[in-house]
């Protein structure tokens, strides 16, 4: 299993990984939990323990709300050793190499980045889909604006966005968004099953021009790390109170008047 090796007074010693997200949902966490998984590496899902195991809600809220230097804005972050990492795409690219998850090649490195920026620009807008106005409120108090915001995002959007990563994908080789096995194969695996479950008509109007991206989808579930992990009680099943969330009303074929 990897983990990170430090070097201490000339003695190597094992740092676990922590990593703190909310407890209960998939969220963005889980596009870090795919990659911790599938590299077999040991991490602790703090928040999800209890108050006794060392673990819990409060313990991530000290580290946010404490007075030190790396304090992080929101989950999800990262905890190795003393140092702090925060942001989705950021704590990726800071993991994926020490996990042999991403390509040794700058140039690759930097554009594993851009594919994975790209692919949380997505996920905001799956978001916003159902908190169209304010995070703040309740998906009740937001209804209309939502309805109108995910008619756009599913006819617009969606499209061109899953049309632009199937067409890298297929310029690429066709297999996997780098030239091997990376954590961008990963988030988009994360990202095609969390609309899947958001928008499952919308997705099976969208699936005939998405061949590539769903070979890779197929592909990765059968990983046999993610295979394990996907049947456990780790994976939280998909909700409504995470970022993906089902809304019948929301995946309905929309009448979107189109301008500009
Ligand atoms: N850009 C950040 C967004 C982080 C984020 O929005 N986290 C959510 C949970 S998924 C949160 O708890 N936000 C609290 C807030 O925005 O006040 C990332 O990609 O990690």
């Amino acid at each position: 299993m990897p983990t990170l090796s430090l070097a201490i007074c000339g003695k190597t010693r094992r740092m676990k990984y922590e990593l703190y997200y909310w407890p209960g949902i998939q969220g963005r966490g889980e596009f870090v939990r795919l990659t911790f998984e599938d590299a077999g590496a040991e991490y602790v899902d703090v928040a999800r323990l209890t108050r006794k195991e060392g673990g819990g809600v409060e313990k991530l809220m000290r580290l946010m709300r404490g007075d030190g230097a790396l304090r992080p804005f929101a989950p999800p972050f990262v905890k190795v050793g003393d140092f702090i990492v925060a942001q989705t795409a950021n704590i990726l690219h800071y993991l994926a190499p020490r996990l042999g998850l991403a390509p040794k090649d700058e140039q690759q490195r930097v554009y594993a980045h851009q594919l994975q920026l790209t692919i949380a620009d997505m996920v905001v807008e799956a978001h916003d889909t159902h908190h169209p106005i304010a995070v703040g409120l309740y998906y009740e108090d937001q209804r209309k604006e939502a309805k109108a915001r995910a008619a756009h995002f599913i006819e617009d959007r969606l499209s061109l966005f899953l049309g632009y990563f199937e067409d890298v994908l297929e310029r690429s080789g066709g297999k996997h968004f780098l030239r091997s096995h990376s954590y961008v194969d990963l988030s988009m695996f994360q990202l095609l099953s969390g609309l899947d479950y958001a928008f499952p008509n919308a997705m099976a109007r969208a699936r005939p021009k998405l061949a590539r991206l769903s070979a890779l989808q197929e592909r990765v579930a059968k990983r046999p790390r993610i295979a394990a992990y996907l049947a456990s009680d780790r994976r939280i099943p998909f909700n409504e109170s995470g970022i993906f969330r089902h809304y019948p009303e929301l995946d309905a074929k929309p009448r979107v008047g189109r301008r500009g």
